[in-house]
């Protein structure tokens, strides 16, 4: 076969194994559609808003542990699409971007689209590269994948200038060798063993990335078992695998003040998988580290290391048993008698099936959901990772191409739901199951109560009026309707547990529009 640049670095890829490709193309991307198209096995989904494509890329790789491509449009079309690649980013997913550009020769005259994509891609990728030739396409295709895979995940961009995808003369390459997960060190274990020996107040085992994965998790429960450590996630993990039969694991509260307090309890503080707490924000005159002054911090292991053969190892060290302890109970709390964010998380909790994902992107509901679901049947959880909103309907049609036999649900504020709804079409044509409840509050609520929060003090009504969502109050149910996914609006909790019903035994996408 003659293979063209396009053709030649699609084949690779595929070779690596990545089978899905999330578009949003151009002229300048034409022969890497044509590529795709010709590729067998590879699928190819649009979304009509690039962050929509980076976004579905990020909860695709969360749940398949592996790339998609993302096909972009020059550097305007890549400039879309960098808010979910920090999400991405933040989530440690892996990623392969691929980004057309003009022709090579066609860049010094200007046109309109001329720009530094690569610059565009530098701040929100861990890699970048622009291919040099069409020889050099398939070459930069096997790199990107072992710079995604780099564990657990990185975020890889190749610039392909269009006559490289167009002129022939290359081949495949062969897939690259891939690194191991880094290990910690024995002296780090020796050090965490000879911490939770010397402990004499209450341990909490701060979990994130890679710690909240049920390997990970038996080895933590296991630690439980020795000891009677508390486990606690990161306030934004890219997944958490939780529920009912799992080791029991609170969330760290959002809000600085009730994070240190939550902490403040504990003697020793080991983090694994993730980095010392820190404030999501810093407010005027209050602490940026959220380690309370009398805990000892212990850093087990990082982002990128492997925290189960950590936890496993640490386990082992200190003579811990081999069973978990300190398992969640399957348990659905009362949800009273209006419908809030709480009410919606215990019918959540209640009916939502063994094996389902959640995409939580319910901002201001986001911690009443998490501690109804607590003894939900076995789940995982997916949240904002970057803080960059407009993740949550993105990251569910991702996870639904990556686990199309799991029911997806996601729990969505109203404001961040609005930077990339067009999501709801990619459900509909792609006839995903997807139920998506969106909490219209009509307002940016999170705002409103931080406005305070900073020490802004009698904000006016045109301040007011950049933190509201009325005027005129947004129709959920109308804006699903003309994206092709059916949906109804609910003020109850009665009405609520219906319709949930009934949309996640229904398939294909839903949405319930729930008045808060
Ligand atoms: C990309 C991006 N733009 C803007 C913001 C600032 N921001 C944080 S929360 C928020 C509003 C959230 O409102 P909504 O999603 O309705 O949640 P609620 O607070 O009402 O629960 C905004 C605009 C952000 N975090 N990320
Ligand atoms: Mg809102």
């Amino acid at each position: 076969m003659d293979w063209n640049g396009a053709e030649a670095f699609v084949a690779t890829l595929s070779a690596c194994g990545v089978d899905t490709c999330f578009a949003n193309p151009g002229t300048s991307e034409m022969h890497l559609v044509a590529a795709i198209d010709r590729q067998p096995g590879m699928r190819a989904v649009l979304g009509l808003f690039e962050g929509v494509v980076t976004g579905a890329a990020d909860g695709y790789a969360r749940m398949a542990d592996k790339p998609a491509i993302t096909l972009l449009h020059t550097g305007p079309g890549l400039a879309n699409g960098l808010a979910n690649l920090h999400n991405a980013r933040r989530a440690a997913s892996p990623v392969i971007n691929m980004v057309g550009d003009h022709a090579s020769y066609h860049l010094h005259f200007n046109a309109p689209l001329t720009s530094d994509a690569a610059g565009v891609a530098r701040p929100m990728s861990d890699w970048v590269r622009v291919a040099r030739s069409a020889r050099d396409l398939p070459q930069a295709g096997a790199e990107a994948f072992a710079a995604a895979m780099a564990w657990p995940g990185q975020v890889a961009t190749v610039i392909v200038p269009a006559d490289h995808a167009w002129t022939g003369d290359t081949a495949p390459v062969a897939p690259p060798a891939l690194a191991a997960a880094p290990r910690v060190p024995d002296a780090a274990i020796a050090h965490a063993a000879d911490a939770l020996r010397a402990a004499d107040r209450p341990v909490a085992l701060l979990l994130g990335g890679r710690a909240l994965r049920d390997d990970a998790l038996a080895a933590a429960g296991r630690i439980v078992a020795a000891i009677g450590a508390q486990l606690v996630c990161e306030t934004f993990a890219a997944r958490v695998q939780r529920g009912a039969g799992r080791p029991a694991i609170a969330k760290l509260p959002y809000f600085a003040e009730q994070a240190i307090d939550w902490l403040t309890p504990f003697g020793t503080i080991m983090t694994c998988g993730t980095e010392p707490p820190v404030a999501f924000f810093a407010y005027p005159g209050k602490p940026s580290e959220l380690t309370p002054p009398g805990a000892r911090l212990v850093r087990l292991a990082g982002q990128r290391e492997d925290a189960a053969a950590a936890l496993h190892a640490l386990a082992d060290a200190i003579g811990a048993p081999a069973e978990p302890a300190g398992l969640q109970p399957r348990a659905v709390p009362p949800p009273g008698d209006r419908l809030t964010a709480h009410a919606i998380g215990a019918v959540v909790a209640e009916l939502m099936p063994a094996g389902a994902i959640v995409s939580d992107e319910g901002l201001t509901a986001g911690a009443a959901l998490f501690d109804a679901t607590v003894g939900a049947p076995p789940h995982d959880w997916l949240m904002v990772t970057g803080g960059a909103i407009g993740q949550g309907l993105p990251v569910a049609v991702g996870a639904a191409v990556a686990c199309p036999e799991r029911p997806v649900i996601a729990l969505q504020a109203d404001g961040s739901g609005m930077y990339t709804l067009q999501a709801l079409w990619t459900m509909a044509r792609e006839r995903l199951n997807v139920t998506t409840v969106i909490f219209n509050n009509a307002s940016y609520a999170i705002l409103n109560i931080e406005l305070g929060r900073v020490g802004v003090r009698n904000a006016g009504p045109r301040a007011l009026s950049m933190l509201s969502l009325d005027h005129p109050r947004l129709d959920w149910c109308a804006l699903a309707a003309g994206m092709g996914v059916p949906a109804q609006r609910v003020t109850t909790v009665d009405e609520f547990r219906t319709a949930l019903a009934e949309a996640l035994v229904q398939p294909g996408p839903a949405l319930i529009e729930a008045m808060l």
